[in-house]
């Protein structure tokens, strides 16, 4: 499993000159998420221009990680590009795959076989190039780099979101797409536009229901799910300091539903403590000798307002258990209004299902807390009115809360429990009576809520809250229950309260594991071969995109105009189409169903403009593209927030979508798009917006004369012969240009290194 000591300590070595070089240049203080930064600026890249939400840097990432359902797609990408191994640690996690339905073995089993094919392709492809890899069962792909990799002061890029869970180890990890993982392994410079700074200094101490979860729930309902875009969000304070290290994970993990380009705290004792309990004690001691290089200068924390774009204060002890949700992890009510919120939202009360666990709070901390209230259930004569589910992050805290007997305590309030893998909280949950579509309520302790993400149906109510309000609130069976002040009729009629969560940050007796569930690659994997049939339908070898073709675009149809949300689950969703991710032609049969149609508010369910039928967007498209003829997707503010997932921006490509004009994006999305050498463009006046009609034909000038900064124009012809000019702006640098031209960031890459 390698934990890269030589490599962490040469970094160690070297960071105290780039951090004063930094200093001595800006003339200031740095922040932790700067020394950080400038220590992984990339040798190429000059100590110049740095100015925030501007301009864009190389950096040298010190690793790379993948989950399955991304890394299909990242490494049928590496695989064209022509490197004989990867050119830093990498590692491949299966945790997207399996289905939850009866419990962890059965469902395990079932999904080994069910997507041998896929386990099979990222197993050998892994071996081949040097790439790590972590199989299925093993655990979700955060909890196992934070108990394996995460170091403090380091960076990381990985093809997934929720990458930036390592920030609660201090790092600076950040969710990419395939084709920047794809660079990075092929020894590129990753780059990424120098973030903005939001600081949060957390005073006080958490204590009684209040879990570290309750502070991002928190921070999210204050700066919404775009509030992150383009910004590290750096943490600190007594309050911080007093916090475990997972806990700060969760904080970071669930960062990405502000949009945040990622989240860190800075080394302290709770790291410390942490990586010694995994086994880490020569990264703790490392770290020790360099700690005022892994936390910012002290003037940044003494006069935050000086050196952040924007600082949130919370005070711990003072902070209520939240509740956020229905449909958007931003929407936060703190549970004492819960009733007051639901009976005016009519949000259905019976809570149906709590869900614990997921990559973002499974630590032995969460779970031991959890478990401190399923003992009450017994010890008071109460009954779990809800369904109960446990996700365990990863088969070392699975093995060790079976050790320490949380499982059995579980057992007997009837909770199942399912395999160390996303599940539910990625719509692999086959919900018995989900197909029936019943409008219900549902509590998790996982990141997101949008609709249909954990079991499909559309009416379902998610909630988010800590796993110790989880399991209170499943215990009650009500959503308007609020722990803190009101009282249960068990069994015997009498009225009884629940005592508060207690637990323990590490275990007691130390992690135990029996196979972790990884295997190491081949030394040379020259000789490794890896086969993909053509009659496949999960996967499919990718064939390079075209180049532009050197004119402006004319005559696009108008595909969809999106209203509202329009998150990647929305344009490419999960659940059963993830077994497609590898196939990027059947995969893309799922492009768009669902986002709403602005014209008559349905889903999947669009004007086809040769025909004037309606239909699904997918076939609509692929009749156009039948034609030769391109088209335009037009979105709203945020398109594409949530996921990492390129296949959002390689499916409209594929299908011959030119460009997508939108009110804002979410970063990720939008540096997918570039990547694919997609057209990703805003609206210069977001009321132009309103101006698209459904018959539109749209030409899009200046294409020509493509350069950073400046504007292009995108004419609407619409069915009356009026037509309306429309400025719209994008954020393409020079070379960001050349993917375009090119047709894709990895036709330049091929030839590049066939060159070389
Ligand atoms: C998610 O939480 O939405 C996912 C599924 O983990 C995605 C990745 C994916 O779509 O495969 C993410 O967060 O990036
Ligand atoms: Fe998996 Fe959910 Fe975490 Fe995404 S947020 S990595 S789907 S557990």
């Amino acid at each position: 499993m390698a934990f890269d000591v030589d490599m962490i300590k040469k970094l160690y070595a070297a960071m105290p000159a780039k951090v004063a070089a930094a200093r001595n240049k800006l003339g200031r203080p740095l922040t932790l998420a700067e020394k950080i930064l400038f220590a992984h600026l990339h040798e190429e890249q000059s100590l110049e221009n740095f100015e925030r939400a501007k301009h864009y840097v190389n950096f040298a990432p010190d690793r790379v990680a993948m989950q399955d359902a991304t890394a299909q797609m990242a490494l049928l990408q590496f695989m064209q590009a022509g490197r004989p191994k990867v050119a830093v640690p990498s590692t491949v996690h299966c945790d997207h795959l399996i289905v939850a339905k009866t419990e962890a073995k059965e469902d395990l089993e079932k999904a080994v076989t069910e997507s041998k094919e896929v386990y099979d392709f990222l197993a050998s492809v892994s071996n081949k190039y040097g790439i790590g890899f972590w199989k299925p069962g093993a655990g979700i792909i955060h909890q196992v780099v934070l108990e394996n990799y995460a170091f403090p002061g380091g960076m990381m890029i990985g093809t997934d979101s929720h990458t930036v869970n390592a920030g609660g180890l201090g790092m600076i990890a950040i969710g990419v797409g395939g084709a920047d993982a794809c660079d990075v392994m092929a020894g590129l410079p990753w780059e990424l536009k120098w973030p903005k700074l939001i600081g949060v200094k957390l005073t006080g101490k958490l204590s009684g229901w209040t879990a570290p979860k309750d502070v991002i729930l928190k921070v999210a309902g204050i700066l919404t799910v775009k509030g992150g875009t383009g910004a590290i969000v750096e943490y600190f304070g007594e309050g911080a300091t007093s916090m475990s290290c997972t806990g700060k994970g969760t904080i970071c993990n669930m960062g990405a539903e502000i949009g945040a380009t990622t989240s860190t705290f800075g080394y302290d004792e709770s790291m410390s403590r942490y990586l010694k309990a995994t086994g880490r004690e020569e990264i703790a001691a490392a770290a020790d000798a360099v700690k005022e290089h892994l936390t910012a200068d002290a003037e940044v924390y003494t006069n935050p307002e000086k050196y952040f774009d924007q600082l949130i204060e919370i005070n711990l002890s003072e902070l209520e258990p939240h509740l956020n949700g229905p449909f958007t992890p931003d929407l936060a009510t703190p549970i004492s209004k819960m009733k007051e919120a639901a009976i005016a939202n009519n949000w259905p009360t019976k809570i149906e299902v709590g869900l614990i666990g997921s990559c973002t709070n499974s630590s032995y901390e969460d779970i031991s807390r959890a478990v401190s209230l399923a003992r009450q259930v017994v010890e008071k004569n109460l009954k779990t009115k809800a369904e109960f589910t446990i996700t365990p992050g990863s088969e070392q805290v699975r093995f060790t809360i079976e050790r320490d007997g949380f499982l059995n305590t579980f057992d007997k309030i009837g909770a199942k429990v399912f395999a160390n893998a996303c599940g539910p909280c990625i719509g692999m949950w086959d919900r018995v009576g989900a197909e029936k579509q019943e409008r219900n309520t549902i509590v998790h302790s996982f990141n997101r809520n949008f609709a249909k993400r954990a079991d499909g149906n559309p009416n379902t109510l998610a909630f988010v809250g800590s796993p110790e309000l989880v399991t209170a609130l499943a215990i009650a069976g009500d959503l308007t229950f609020n722990p803190i002040t009101d009282s249960l009729i068990n069994e015997k009629g009498e009225s009884v309260k629940l005592d508060e969560p207690t637990g323990d940050e590490l275990p007691l007796r130390g992690f135990a594991v029996d196979d972790p569930g990884f295997q190491a690659p081949a030394a040379d994997g020259s000789g490794v071969s890896v086969d993909v049939s053509p009659t496949s339908k999960r996967l499919q070898l990718l064939d390079p995109f075209p180049a532009w073709e050197g004119t402006d675009l004319k005559g696009l149809k108008l595909l969809i105009k999106a209203k509202g949300k329009c998150t990647t689950d929305h344009i490419s969703m999960a659940g059963p189409w993830l077994k497609f991710r590898g196939h990027l032609d059947n995969i893309s049969n799922n492009m768009l169903i669902g986002a709403v149609n602005f014209f008559n508010e349905k889903t999947d369910n669009i004007k086809n403009q040769l025909t004037g039928e309606y239909g699904p967007v997918p076939a609509t498209q692929r009749a156009y593209k039948a034609q030769g003829i391109g088209s335009i997707v037009v979105g709203d503010e945020n398109y594409g927030e949530g996921s990492s997932r390129e296949h959002a921006a390689m499916e409209p490509r594929h299908l011959g979508v030119r460009a997508i004009l939108v009110k804002s994006f979410a970063r990720i999305h939008e540096t997918n798009l570039k990547k694919q050498g997609m057209l990703g463009l805003t609206f210069a006046n977001k009321d132009d917006y309103d101006k698209i009609q459904e018959d539109d034909i749209v030409d899009i000038l200046g294409l020509t004369d493509f350069t950073p900064g400046k504007q292009l124009a995108v004419v609407f012809h619409h069915a009356d012969g009026s037509s309306d000019i429309v400025p719209v702006n994008h954020t393409y640098n020079e070379q960001q240009i050349e993917w375009f031209k090119a047709g894709a960031a990895l036709n330049i890459i091929r030839q590049k290194f066939a060159e070389a």
